[in-house]
């Protein structure tokens, strides 16, 4: 890759009139009590968090935008290739202290507001998460887009600007309670407002045919109901290198019609009602990890993102280059982030043929040289279907585009399979029946030039299954890029102990290039290193304790094994295997079976989806097994398990830091990647895992011995399917019959009889979809390896260092060059001079 230009080499003498910002902590104090006083009109006798927080970001700010109008010029000015990731989720968390590290101001800051006898960390704790997202898929967008601005790759995230982000949980006598984020509430001062984009999205109406100018056949959409979308761009820095590329979200606002005067003047209730609807569409996160539930209001929110983001982009193409499509897809791509944005194929068609004017051959050669997915999961509850009536209804235009695709793709398959109707009827992007439902997956792989998994298990799968006959049509067009995380929030930002400890040792590239952290191979038996290894460990355990007893009020003590499992409560996850060893251990404990015991503390966390009845059940499950076994006075210091409510970004930058045992332990076969996984790997706790997803790299990459593996493989689990016999399983191992007779005793449930009945249903179940009983004993032995391993202190912290040193490979970093080689094809472009607001 070349890097097309240096930020010294500006040929633009007018941009560097004024002198840049200054980086120093004398600077930015000022600049922090010039907001403080006069931008926000506070002054000492409001010292409030809040203010303080804000002042600091806009001082933080004013330095971004310099550096943010440099990248803007230099993508213009170069004419570069461009990538659009398109994501209904982007999981941000906090931003400040991203900014400060990749600004290179943390000192800076600190110092700066020290002299001014204000303390970081109060500030700090002011912002609050921009929790955009569900999980995995929202937070690995997050992640790109921190390292393709480090990479100086022109990529531009696009998403919607929910007024409400993921729920904040309560539990209330161990049940999950769901509380509204309203996230927006004092504002965002990270956002920038820019009305001179808004584009305009329709809705409903009809689709009507004409002869243009010509006499050539054209289509438009006619009678529809629209909708503005008003973008907020949001600055995305990389790490010390002058870049700062954009996130986009769009916000839904009603369009002037809405106007009272002017439309349905006798209604004067009804007209405010319609406004309220044209600004529902990004009013909330739909809260659904992993099934779809099929609501008009997320089809138009898909929409909704889809037409707004591809309006803007082909408005700035023309801006530069009229109406010649000739060159669009050599400097254009969209990475759809899962089936959701999906609409874009449709939406980026009728752009092209109903308003650019093109035919449909040339239309679809972009559209199908332009737009890439990628698969995020193999559930077959997770993916899309959305049904035609609705379509019809909601989108009558892009509905006639789909039926149109789908026949020419159809008569590509009988070309190649003459003869073979079932193979048409398997892979029509129209699925047959009473009710017809467009299947967005296949209309996803029909329209794209790539088509990716997230790990190498789950590439496999999904050529080897859901996606066969497709693979089989265009093989190449299927490829996997491994997920990674970034190392600058999760090792650099939120283990500030080892990141100092990793830098004195082998320096501080790895900041910016994660496999140098190979060099630390030389230190794994190094006494005084380890030494020093584990006093961080043991620092940031203290801390994620001290967490614990806030916020769960159970006692963590920082010596024992510290074993962690946080993620979306799902069946698939198997939170419950970890509930049913935790029982196992309490049994052992009150038969008195302890000796050589290590003493551990389990922590669980995460948010079921509000619908998912299972989920809740389990977290109930978990909080009242918790209670108690941290109750009974048997148990004392051997054991302790907490439930952690409200599990988000920030409390996983607490989180990881303090683990020791990092807990992976899907069904094989079900979980895409994880990226859980490597956080904790990166910050050198161990895994105990399943044959799934990432793990299988992770194991790899660290050694098996290095690694607590366990459980059948995806191919065993899907061959033993047929004659599961869990009720064999149960009695040919008594350690869990115990555990079921125990929890079917009612000792976890005194006074709701019936309580888990659905859980030991599920478990006993033979069509258990996740196998349960099947990993028990091998969970079982693994854990206590586990325990065994941990006593030994020289030899885990040599597996910690170990796992820690081999986690290179999974940085976002690695991640967004592959894809950039198999996939985009971007130049590097560094931004202008750095220096200068130019004069308007
Ligand atoms: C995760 F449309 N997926 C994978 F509403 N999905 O589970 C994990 F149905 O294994 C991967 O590591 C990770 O992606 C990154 O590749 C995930 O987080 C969702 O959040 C999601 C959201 C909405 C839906 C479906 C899935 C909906």
């Amino acid at each position: 890759m070349q890097i097309t230009r240096v930020s010294s080499s500006s040929p633009k003498p007018e941009l560097t009139e004024l002198p840049a910002l200054g980086m120093d902590a004398k600077s930015i104090a000022e600049d922090f009590r010039r907001h403080f006083n006069r931008t926000l009109g506070r002054d000492r006798r409001c010292k409030s968090a809040f203010y303080m927080y804000e002042a600091l970001v806009l001082a933080l700010r004013d330095r971004l935008m310099e550096r943010w109008r440099a990248t803007r010029y230099a993508y213009d000015e170069e004419d570069c290739k461009r990538v659009y990731y398109l994501s209904m989720e982007f999981l941000i968390g906090r931003t400040l202290g991203n900014a400060m590290l990749n600004l290179g101001l943390c000192h800076e800051v600190e110092q700066g507001l020290h002299d001014l006898g204000v303390l970081l960390e109060e500030v700090q704790e002011a912002e609050l998460d921009a929790g955009l997202g569900n999980g995995g898929l929202g937070r690995l967008a997050a992640c790109f887009l921190d390292s393709c601005a480090t990479l100086q790759l022109p990529v531009r995230g696009y998403g919607i600007r929910y007024q409400y982000g993921m729920f904040r949980q309560r539990v209330e006598d161990g049940q999950q309670v769901e509380e509204p984020d309203h996230w927006l509430r004092n504002g965002n001062p990270w956002e920038l407002e820019r009305p001179e984009f808004t584009q305009r999205v329709h809705f409903g109406g009809r689709s009507e045919g004409y002869r243009d100018a010509s006499g050539q056949l054209r289509f438009r959409w006619v009678d529809t109901h629209d909708v503005l979308a008003v973008p907020y761009d949001i600055p995305v820095p990389g790490y010390r290198n002058g870049t700062v590329n954009t996130l986009r979200l769009w916000g839904a606002a009603a369009t002037d019609e809405f106007d009272l005067g002017e439309f349905n003047a006798g209604d004067y209730a009804g007209s405010v009602e319609a406004k309220n609807a044209a600004e529902h569409i990004s009013m909330v996160l739909y809260p659904n990890d992993a099934s779809e539930n099929g609501k008009e209001l997320r089809l138009r929110q898909q929409y909704f993102l889809a037409s707004a983001s591809l309006k803007d982009v082909l408005g700035h193409w023309t801006f530069s280059h009229g109406d010649n499509f000739s060159q669009f897809a050599q400097k254009n791509c969209f990475q759809l982030n899962d089936t959701h944005p999906t609409i874009a194929v449709a939406e980026l068609m009728r752009l092209l043929m109903d308003e650019a004017e093109l035919g449909w051959d040339e239309a679809w050669q972009i559209t199908s040289t332009t737009m890439a997915y990628t698969n995020h999961t193999l559930l077959p509850e997770a993916l899309e279907k959305w049904s035609v009536r609705l379509f019809r209804q909601l989108l009558p235009r892009l509905l006639e585009i789909i039926y149109e695709i789908n026949a020419r793709f159809l008569q590509q398959v009988a070309l190649k399979w003459p003869g073979d109707t079932d193979r048409l009827r398997r892979m029509s992007i129209i699925e047959e029946g009473p009710d017809p439902q467009v299947r967005m997956a296949y209309l996803a792989v029909v329209a794209s030039f790539s088509v990716n998994g997230v790990a190498e298990l789950h590439s496999q799968l999904l050529t080897d299954g859901m996606f066969r006959d497709f693979s089989a049509l265009w093989p190449d067009k299927f490829n996997n890029k491994t997920n990674g995380v970034t190392q600058r929030r999760w090792l650099a930002w939120c283990n500030p102990g080892l990141r100092d400890l990793l830098s004195a040792t082998i320096g501080e590239g790895w900041v910016a290039d994660l496999e140098q952290l190979a060099q630390l191979q030389q230190y794994v038996d190094d006494e005084p290193f380890q030494g020093r290894w584990r006093a961080v460990k043991q620092e940031n355990k203290r801390r994620l304790a001290q967490w614990v007893k806030r916020e769960c009020g159970v006692v963590f003590d920082p010596t024992a094994l510290f074993d962690v499992q946080v993620k979306r409560i799902h069946e698939y996850k198997r939170q419950l295997l970890n509930a049913l060893h935790v029982i196992h251990l309490y049994d052992r404990i009150k038969q008195g079976d302890t000796a050589d015991w290590t003493p551990r503390c389990v922590l669980i966390g995460g948010k079921a989806a509000p619908g998912y009845a299972m989920a809740k059940g389990i977290i109930k499950f978990i909080n009242k097994v918790a209670q108690v076994i941290n109750h009974d006075p048997d148990v004392g210091g051997l054991l302790k398990v907490a439930f952690l409510p409200n599990y988000r970004v920030t409390a996983m930058e607490i989180i990881c830091p303090g683990t020791d045992l990092s807990e992976q332990i899907s069904t094989a076969g079900k979980e895409a990647s994880g990226t859980g996984n490597m956080k904790f790997m990166m910050n050198g706790a161990v895994t105990i895992g399943t044959l799934d997803g990432a793990n299988i790299e992770i194991r790899e990459a660290a050694g098996a011995e290095n690694f607590f593996l366990f459980g059948l493989t995806a191919e065993e689990v899907e061959a033993a399917r047929a004659n599961y016999d869990p009720q064999a399983i149960i009695n040919g191992d008594e350690a869990l019959a115990r555990v079921l007779a125990l929890i079917e005793s009612g000792h976890f449930n005194q006074f709701e009889p019936g309580l888990f009945d659905p859980i030991i249903a599920a478990i006993r179940s033979p069509s258990d979809p996740w196998m349960t009983a099947a990993d028990f004993r091998g969970y079982v032995e693994a854990q206590r390896r586990a325990a065994t391993a941990f006593r030994d202190v020289q030899g885990w912290t040599r597996m910690s260092i170990i796992n820690s040193a081999s986690s290179g490979r999974f940085s976002t970093d690695r991640t967004m060059r592959e894809y950039n080689a198999g996939i985009w094809q971007l130049d590097n472009v560094a931004p202008l001079a750095v220096e200068a607001s130019s004069p308007l």
